[in-house]
């Protein structure tokens, strides 16, 4: 059985320890310990789970295999970093860490180690809907029309994080369904809607280049009001491909089967030693991509990853 620590049961860690208890069978795994700042949160933990008031020590715990991570995004470098030094696997959820700079630590943190831990939680690879757009046999892609669209955003969200906790999904995506580097970003500010809290600008348009000359246009939205709602159109040479979702209520329920999808296979990783899903070098690149657009953001010019 593979001994799973649970580091923050906010909105996401929650909604994993319920995927995992979920999938137990498949995977042979259970979650035996959890840790969150906040005591009362531990309380969505089963009674048999034990409770760390310490993450670290619950990374350090010989009751622990492998760790997942989806505390605040400010604690994923130092939560990692201590998984590396005691050899833990670890998911971490997006982003692998909130600075390129931080990023960086990690992977050159894992290269002393000598080996792959660490996996990041970019769940749309496994998205059944991403995958069909991504498998359809329609050539080259040339354009990518990206929608990512919140209900609502927490209140006083910053301009800046509809890109550090929103588009970076998009950038991850773009990564992978064309197998490019993206290399430049212009970000667009249209009006804003009087729903965005004091001075934030949203909705944004990015648009991004990739190595071989894709072009994707990227809309995020994150106070729609009427749904959470993903889009993605593949135009590609001999014909075009969309998601074809419609509109959910918000990320846990639309991305459930990623979720489910992403969990089994991170567990599998665990299991012959390997990572699976997205690395920390994908982490790092789609961090290098929010800088660059956040820089354009700030100059309102194109600017170069
Ligand atoms: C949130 O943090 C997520 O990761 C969701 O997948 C994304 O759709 C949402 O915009 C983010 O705020």
């Amino acid at each position: 059985v593979t001994r799973v620590g649970v580091i923050g049961l906010g909105v996401m860690g929650a909604d994993h320890l319920r995927t995992l208890s979920a999938i137990a069978e498949v995977t042979g795994a259970e979650v035996t310990a959890v840790h969150d700042i906040d005591p009362a949160r531990m309380e969505v933990a089963p009674g048999n789970i034990k409770r760390y008031g310490d993450g670290f020590a619950l990374i350090g715990s010989p009751d622990v295999d492998a760790v997942l991570i989806a505390s605040a995004d400010a604690t994923h470098e130092e939560f990692v970093l201590a998984c590396l030094d005691a050899g833990r696997p670890v998911l971490c959820e997006k982003p692998l860490a909130p600075t390129a700079d931080a990023c960086r630590r990690i992977i050159a943190a894992q290269e002393r180690l000598g080996r792959e831990l660490v996996t990041v939680g970019f769940m749309r690879r496994y998205d059944p809907g991403y995958l069909r757009l991504k498998e359809a046999d329609l050539g080259a892609t040339l354009l990518l029309h990206c929608r990512h669209r919140n209900a609502a955003s927490p209140p006083g969200w910053p301009t800046e994080y509809l890109i550090i906790s929103s588009a970076v999904h998009e950038f991850d995506t773009i990564r992978w369904l064309t197998g490019d580097e993206i290399v430049s970003v212009a970000a667009y500010v249209p009006r804003s809607t009087s729903y965005a809290s004091g001075g934030t600008s949203d909705p944004l348009l990015l648009v991004v280049r990739t190595t071989s000359g894709v072009v994707a246009d990227i809309e995020v939205f994150v106070n729609a009001r009427y749904g959470y709602d993903v889009r993605c159109e593949r135009v590609a040479e001999r014909g075009v491909a969309d998601l074809g979702s419609p509109p959910g209520t918000d990320w846990r329920d639309r991305f459930a089967d990623a979720y489910r999808a992403e969990l089994t296979d991170w567990l599998a990783g665990v299991r012959t030693g390997e990572v699976r899903g997205a690395t920390a070098g994908d982490g790092l690149a789609a961090q290098l991509v929010c800088d660059a657009a956040i820089r354009s953001l700030h100059t309102g010019k194109p600017a170069d990853v």
